[in-house]
């Protein structure tokens, strides 16, 4: 199962495919702006999908962008739609209805047009710079822009270095298949965030005292961090918590308008622990 979900290189390493759909949203393009045609398909557990939500919330785009949250399935590994939509009653098949006889992996977060019935991205970080940018004419807060011409390079740097070993380096600890690829992945992870707590010693957010997308792309990981990641995936050098700086910018995250309520604890754990991974046979939840 693990060789399935989880592809490796050579040396156990865990290799994550890459994202399908990459379309864009814009006036010129085949999938311009509009309020009410698109439809994000999210799993609330999962930290990609989570961002998503973030901007929606912060852009205030919830009357123009709908959400549907599918649920991960023990049985099938699976996201399944708690109702049908589209008339689909799980996520692989909105792919296929996409595109009939798609064979890749069938993530969230899903971007979809509810006119032509395609997805239009399945790519977390390009679906939240269209969120930032292509719908401000309907947003509640058009002025706030989390990805500004100034700050792109230094953001963009960020992101680079966070998804390597911090997103996407948690499940390269949690899905190594050697010691080695394990303890690699390990040290750069804890690297990574030594690096992160001093900087954030002086500097409020990530690019300075305003919020950019290069924090909502770290929150989620960073939000789930000793929940789950400390013990299920083995990052478990130190926990997140006695990283004192690291511990304030997820407060002053957290204390954002509408954050608290894009993710829940104990749904994260649950899935976590129980759906998504065959990393924890007895499915026990750690209190
Ligand atoms: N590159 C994607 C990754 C998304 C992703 O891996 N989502 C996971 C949930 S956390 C998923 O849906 N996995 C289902 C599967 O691989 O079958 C993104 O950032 O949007």
């Amino acid at each position: 199962m693990m060789s399935q979900l989880a592809p490796v290189g050579r040396g156990g390493d865990y290799r994550r495919p890459a994202s399908g759909f990459r379309h864009a949203i814009s006036r010129e393009g085949r999938y311009p702006p509009e309020k009410g045609r698109y439809r994000l398909y999210v799993g609330v557990s999962c930290p990609w999908a989570h961002r998503t939500i973030i901007v929606r919330a912060l852009k205030g785009l919830e009357e123009v962008i709908e959400t549907v949250v599918v649920i991960p399935d023990v049985n099938s590994g699976g996201w399944v739609m708690g109702e049908a939509s589209e008339g689909c009653t799980t996520l692989c098949q909105l792919y296929q209805l996409s595109s009939p006889g798609y064979r890749g992996r069938c993530t969230v977060p899903v971007l979809w047009d509810t006119k032509t019935k395609k997805i239009v991205n399945n790519e977390s970080g390009e679906i939240i710079v269209y969120l930032n940018s292509q719908f401000n004419e309907w947003a509640k807060n058009p002025g706030l822009d989390l990805y500004p011409p100034s700050l792109q390079k230094e953001i963009d740097s960020w992101n680079e270095k966070i998804y390597e070993y911090v997103n996407n380096g948690v499940y390269r600890c949690g899905f190594a298949q050697t010691q080695e690829a394990y303890e690699s992945a390990c040290r750069l992870l804890f690297a990574t965030l030594d690096e992160i707590d001093s900087h954030l010693q002086s500097h409020r957010y990530l690019c300075g005292e305003s919020l950019t997308l290069a924090d909502v792309r770290l929150f989620p990981t960073l939000i789930r961090f000793d929940a789950v990641y400390y013990s299920l995936f083995k990052c478990s050098i130190r926990p997140l918590q006695s990283y004192q700086h690291i511990t304030r910018y997820l407060q002053d995250i957290n204390n954002l308008p509408g954050v608290r309520d894009t993710y829940c604890l104990d749904t994260i754990k649950r899935d976590y622990y129980s759906s998504l991974f065959p990393l924890n046979p007895s499915g026990i939840i750690p209190l």
